[in-house]
């Protein structure tokens, strides 16, 4: 008879939880059966939606009263150590959001948890696993361009991130921790670790508590420079949210994401052109597709961790990500440049 599905519940029903439930649900091998949130109207709203039986407004009740293989962490970044904690000590697995935790010690006390109890802890950490980066590192891995000297990569945008995302205006930490754990892991996806950091922030957007623009620059381990930009006050030419630019160049060659999926590789020997744009599911909302099409491959990847088999964004991996962002905060505190194997 076929495998029994993991049974999971969602915390959080807020504007994620729309995409990360339907988008576990594509797999087939997981059911949800609760979803909890402090606001029980929320809870139930998104339970109905998705078919699911039960909603709950408190947490413990929940893991008291449920079964369950995993619970998927949706929820403000000042709940995930608590709400995680919870979850460990029952020794039910957990994935949650990015970033981990609102500090790198925090995170590290939520991993060290988990290994302790021998629960599974997952980020789900879903730019990686957008198609086009996909393929970016693949050609990375085919060596065309050979051992890379020099990146960029962008990420600004003028999108009105806070009319979906109210919440965000409120955070202290706002676009390195939020939209910065994605581009810096991406960076580590591509290139390996870095060995150090600066960074310098501003606020310009009125209004918000954190800051809205962010200019990094790693030195990675293999040497090479690494320019990460990041913004939400950008009003360009062409509005390209919620995408990823990036510009590679290697010794051999060099390799392009352009807007709209579109890559270039150019060598000695020529151009190159292909366009690799992402599958678009019925349920995602049109302005994020990309991002709803990459939470697909990001759980089904993190559903074989769940199964026992190697996955990619687990704890321990998502905690070098962790490193990068708090200490992109550090150095923009202390205008100095921050060793990152010193950093915690
Ligand atoms: O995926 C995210 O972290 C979102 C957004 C892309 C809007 O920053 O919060």
């Amino acid at each position: 008879h076929p495998p029994e599905k993991l049974t999971f519940a969602v915390i959080g029903a807020g504007f994620w939880s729309r995409f990360q439930v339907p988008g576990w649900l594509e797999s087939n091998a997981v059911e949800l059966v609760a979803v909890c949130d402090h606001d029980l109207g929320k809870a139930r709203d998104l339970a109905e939606r998705f078919g699911c039986p039960r909603a709950y407004s408190s947490v413990e009740e929940l893991l008291d009263s449920e079964k369950l293989d995993f619970v998927d962490i949706i929820a403000g970044v000042d709940t995930h150590l608590p709400l995680a904690l919870q979850a460990i000590n029952r020794g039910v697995d957990v994935v949650c959001q990015k970033p981990l935790a609102e500090s790198f010690r925090s995170a590290r006390r939520m991993v060290e948890a988990a290994e302790a109890k021998g629960t599974r802890l997952f980020a789900n950490e879903n730019f990686r696993w957008q198609a086009q980066l996909r393929r970016v590192r693949e050609i990375l891995d085919s060596n065309l361009i050979g051992s890379v000297f020099k990146t960029r990569i962008s990420f600004c945008s003028s999108f009105p991130v806070f009319e979906n995302q109210p919440s965000l205006a409120e955070l202290e930490h706002f676009i390195i921790a939020d939209v910065g754990s994605h581009v810096l892991d991406v960076c580590r996806f591509l290139l390996g670790e870095a060995k150090s950091v600066y960074c310098q922030t501003l606020s310009v957007t009125p209004g918000i508590k954190g800051e809205d623009v962010a200019n990094i620059f790693l030195e990675m381990e293999s040497g090479g420079h690494c320019f990460v930009e990041m913004s939400y006050a950008s009003i360009l030419r062409e509005e390209v949210f919620p995408q990823t630019l990036i510009l590679l160049e290697g010794e051999k060659g060099s390799i392009e994401l352009g807007a709209n999926f579109e890559i270039q590789v150019a060598t000695r020997e020529g151009v190159s052109w292909e366009k690799v744009e992402p599958k678009i599911y019925p349920w995602a909302d049109k302005d994020y597709a990309v991002l709803h099409s990459s939470v697909v491959d990001t759980q089904a990847n993190i559903l074989k961790g769940l199964q026992g088999l190697a996955a990619e964004t687990t704890g321990i991996d998502n905690l070098e990500t962790v490193r990068l962002v708090w200490a992109s905060y550090e150095s923009a505190k202390s205008h100095r440049v921050v060793e990152l194997a010193s950093f915690e």
